[in-house]
């Protein structure tokens, strides 16, 4: 996959150069290119931002400057990717579809935002443009929603991660649920044990009890995914542990049942 980010701090991308993402790039998996936005300006200052039309605060980036750098560096089928705290909310179901794409290319803003201009005019030339939040906070620029999205989708791309086993069971997968707790050695720590049923070596017993506090850890801390199960997807133990937590099918969904 390629992927091009164009930045005014083209040093935050820094650390794709390391880890898991760093390795997919020298072995050739990932094309991954940092530009700097202000390589597209053409006054003495380099500037890249204006005054905001209608008034407020702060400073808007300008609509040509960033057209310029995204003709130059979107190419023939560029998706591009513009993190913005106004975006839908990135999940693994966007970094899935983001890691089938041939070649990204992410915008990333500072001040208050790019000129909304940018985002229309490469729809309106039948681009995709995926306007994208990394969730319900904001941060000071795009870069490191850029870090995030790209790690998320590079460690899905093909021979990333080392073993394919690693991207089965996990949180925010088909499952639907969060992960199970995670144990190794030393057996005994600091006078915590582990679950007993884990030394057991009974692999169907041991399916159940990581699939029941799968099932408590997402009702305790994410009861929207509870609500958001698919009911054809679960076993009858599967329905009487969440019947236990508070939760009855009702109408082919999950309803929080009616307390006692
Ligand atoms: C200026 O919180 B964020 C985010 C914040 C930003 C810009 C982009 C993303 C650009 N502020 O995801």
């Amino acid at each position: 996959m390629r992927v091009d980010v164009v930045t005014v701090f083209p040093d935050y991308l820094a650390a794709l150069d390391l880890s898991l993402i760093g390795k997919a790039r020298q072995a050739g998996l990932l094309d991954l290119r940092v530009h700097d936005l202000r390589d597209w300006t053409t006054d003495r200052h380099r500037t890249v931002d204006d005054t905001p039309f209608g008034g407020g605060a702060g400073m808007v980036m300008r609509p040509d400057v960033w057209g310029t750098a995204l003709d130059d560096v979107l190419g023939e089928d560029g998706h591009l990717v513009i993190p913005t705290p106004s975006g839908e909310v990135f999940t693994q179901r966007h970094a899935e579809a983001l890691a089938t794409e041939q070649h990204l290319v992410f915008a990333c803003g500072r001040y208050e935002g790019i000129d909304a201009r940018v985002a229309e005019h490469y729809r309106a030339a039948g681009r995709r443009v995926s306007e994208l939040s990394i969730g319900d906070y904001v941060l000071n620029g795009g870069e490191v929603a850029t870090l995030v999205m790209v790690e998320a989708v590079g460690r899905l791309l093909p021979g990333v991660v080392g073993n394919p086993e690693s991207l089965v069971e996990e949180s925010h997968g088909a499952a639907g649920l969060l992960e199970y707790p995670v144990y190794t050695k030393p057996p005994v720590w600091d006078e915590h044990e582990i679950p007993e049923v884990l030394l057991s070596g009974h692999h169907a017993k041991i399916a159940r009890w990581r699939r029941d506090r799968a099932l408590e850890r997402t009702a305790a801390r994410r009861p929207d995914m509870i609500a958001a199960l698919d009911v054809a997807g679960l076993d009858k133990h599967d329905v009487a542990k969440l019947a236990e937590l508070g939760w009855a099918v009702v109408d082919g969904g999950l309803a929080r049942a009616a307390a006692l």
